[in-house]
Order: C-alpha cells, then sequence, then structure tokens
C-alpha cells in the first residue's frame, strides 16, 4: 500500500471518528447522574460507545477510500479479478470483534455486581406500586408509610418492590435503573444517592386509565435532615398527636397530582376539584366528613359523575391519626374555597 493511500485513510478515519464524537459529547444525551450506581452505568455507556465510534471511524475510512479509489471507469465493462477468501483478514475480523465484545462483557459484569453489593448500615424501604400510585414505607421508622420518598445522601439504600395489582416499573431518570414491580414477585433495587434535590419518580410499564399520573417525587436530603423529618414522622404517627398536619398529609400523598386544591397549590385534573368538596357531598346526598373519609378509603363506593372509576387508589393503610387529619383538612380548605 502506499504512503498517501494510508494518509488518506487516517485522515478520512479522524474526520468520521472526530464528528461522531462531537455529537457523542456536545449532546446532552443522559439526565444528571444522582447515584453511584448510575455513574458506573453511565461509565458502561461511554466505553461502549468508545468502540462504536472507533468502529465507525475504521468502516466509513475503508468505505469512502474504496468508493473514491476503486470505482469503475465509465467505459470499463470487465470483471474484477476472482478472489478466493483471505484467511488473514478472516482471522483479524473475528478476533477484534471478539475482543471488544468480550471486554463490554466484562465491564458490565464487574458494574453490575457493584451496583448490588450493598454498603454498610443499609437504609431499607418498602415501594408499593399500584394503579395509579406510589407508597413508600420505612421498617426502621415504625413503618411509617409516605407518598414521596425521602432518602440520605451517601448511605445504601434497598428498595423492596410489592405490586398489588398489575406490573408497574419504578424509574428515577437520575439514579440511572429501572425495577419493574410484578404481582407475586419480591424485586430490589439498591442505590446510593450522591446529590440532594429533588427527582421525579415515574411509573414506566403502561399500567391502565391513569398511569401517567402515576408519579411522586424522591427528595435527597442530608443525612441529618433526613434523622430529623423521620424522627418528626414517627412521633407524628405513632402518638395520637393532635399536630399531625393534614396539609403535610396531602403533600406526602400523590393527591395533589390528580386534584386541584387551591390552598395546597395543587392543580390536578384527573379527579373531581377538591375546592368544591361540600357541593359535591351534596350531590352525593352524604354528609361531608362522611363523604369525604369514605371517598379517600375506599373511592368506588361512590362516583363523581364525568370522572372514571378505579383511577383513584384507595388509601386504606393510611394511619388513623394522618386520615383524620387529612379529613379535617379537606373540609376546612373546601369550605374557605
Ligand atoms: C391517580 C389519580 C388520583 C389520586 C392520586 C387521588 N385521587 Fe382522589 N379521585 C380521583 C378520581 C378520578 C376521582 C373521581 C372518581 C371517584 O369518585 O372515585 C377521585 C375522587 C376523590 C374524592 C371524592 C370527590 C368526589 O366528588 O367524588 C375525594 C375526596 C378525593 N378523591 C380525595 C383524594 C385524596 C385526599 C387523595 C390523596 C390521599 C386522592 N384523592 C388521590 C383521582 C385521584
Ligand atoms: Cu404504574
Amino acid at each position: 500500500m502506499r504512503r498517501g493511500s494510508i494518509l488518506a485513510l487516517i485522515g478520512i478515519g479522524t474526520l468520521a471518528g472526530g464528528m461522531a464524537t462531537a455529537v457523542a459529547v456536545l449532546l446532552p444525551w443522559l439526565p444528571e447522574d444522582a447515584s453511584k450506581e448510575a455513574g458506573r452505568i453511565d461509565f458502561v455507556f461511554w466505553f461502549t460507545v468508545g468502540i462504536c465510534i472507533m468502529i465507525f471511524a475504521l468502516v466509513v475510512a475503508v468505505l469512502l477510500y474504496s468508493i473514491l479509489n476503486f470505482r469503475a471507469k465509465p467505459d470499463d465493462d470487465s470483471d474484477g479479478p476472482p478472489i478466493h477468501g483471505h484467511t488473514g483478514l478472516e482471522i483479524v475480523w473475528t478476533l477484534i470483534p471478539t475482543i471488544l465484545v468480550t471486554s463490554i462483557g466484562i465491564v458490565s459484569a464487574i458494574v453490575l455486581g457493584r451496583n448490588d453489593a450493598l454498603g454498610k448500615n443499609v437504609l431499607h424501604v418498602n415501594v408499593t406500586a399500584q394503579q395509579f400510585a406510589w407508597s413508600f414505607q420505612y421498617p426502621e421508622a415504625k413503618n411509617l408509610t409516605t407518598g414521596v420518598l425521602r432518602l440520605p445522601v451517601g448511605r445504601s439504600v434497598l428498595l423492596s418492590f410489592t405490586a398489588l395489582d398489575v406490573i408497574h416499573s419504578f424509574w428515577v431518570p437520575q439514579f440511572g435503573q429501572k425495577e419493574d414491580t410484578v404481582p407475586g414477585l419480591h424485586t430490589h433495587l439498591h442505590i446510593t444517592p450522591t446529590k440532594t434535590g429533588t427527582f421525579p419518580v415515574i411509573c414506566t410499564e403502561l399500567c391502565g386509565l391513569g398511569h401517567a399520573t402515576m408519579r411522586t417525587e424522591a427528595i435527597v436530603m442530608t443525612p441529618a435532615a433526613f434523622n430529623k423529618w423521620l424522627k418528626g414522622q414517627t412521633a407524628a404517627t405513632t402518638s395520637p398527636n393532635p399536630t399531625v398536619s393534614g396539609a403535610a398529609v396531602f403533600k406526602n400523598n400523590p393527591c395533589g397530582s390528580c386534584h386541584t386544591l387551591a390552598a395546597a397549590g395543587a392543580s390536578g385534573k384527573i379527579g373531581p376539584d377538591l375546592d368544591k368538596l361540600p357541593q359535591w357531598a351534596k350531590q352525593a346526598k352524604q354528609p361531608l366528613e362522611q363523604f369525604i373519609r369514605t371517598s379517600i378509603t375506599n373511592p368506588n363506593a361512590y362516583t363523581q359523575p364525568g370522572f372514571p372509576k378505579n383511577v383513584m387508589p384507595p388509601f386504606s393503610s393510611l394511619p388513623k391519626a394522618q386520615l383524620d387529619a387529612l379529613v379535617q383538612y379537606l373540609i376546612q380548605s373546601s369550605k374557605k374555597g
């Protein structure tokens, strides 16, 4: 091969590789990382992309070079020379892909092993998925149950999933992993948050009419703030404490993603406007308090005309103190509204 040809091949390859690298690096393909596991998964991703870019550059270089150099002259009707295989080439193009694919396999296996290895002092959270809401239970805090996932930064967290009805899938883009929740199976996900902040929790498995509303938030806090929150919540739910705040119960549960309630700054449109509760109770011919209470624990007992049945999940496992506070809060804010 002439020196000019080699230089041309290298030139084209460098150009193609450079362009592909620019597209890979300059566009924001991945969400920001907020967990150790996501960082490792991103490494596998970029490792694979790097290999792909090298192969891409090689293929484009040989392709363009051949098109430019070996194309037939306009009046050339002759056949090319007959070629019967090339053992050297065949060994090379079998060996290189084998090495590359095996290396991706090894890197992935190391990352999977590390991602599944629990750290010390694991925080266990039981996650329940149902049409169309998430709830989170903290065994370490007397089974405190909330609708927003709160986690301390830097601590190993093991989420254990239960699905009450159909298959759902837990996804926080910034944590980098998805995990299906399957009725009858116990699935798990290990997360070590690395950044404080608020991230979306999304159901990423089409699970019915209200699937798009099956969202809540993961709030990652400093360990001190988390422990303070956990202690405050445990005290509030275990004693018949009159200071349980109905507003907090409303906020901690996904009510606001489906309902409008001015007092809570909520503007959901999937369910009836909760500012008009007295009117809805009259329509259902029920006393206000009883109407609100059964609507929360057993939504299908009465379905508001014009709204879908089976979309609101029953909140039957709310501790009594929280349910009482929530009902009082709704009575008061809807009377104002
Ligand atoms: C996934 C969406 C969704 C979530 C989450 C949700 N609801 Fe509902 N809710 C609905 C729909 C739809 C209806 C109307 C159908 C019915 O009456 O069952 C409804 C009805 C109600 C009603 C009765 C109103 C009426 O006029 O019938 C009350 C009260 C209520 N919800 C309160 C709550 C509270 C409190 C929460 C949080 C603990 C909550 N909802 C969470 C969708 C939701
Ligand atoms: Cu779902």
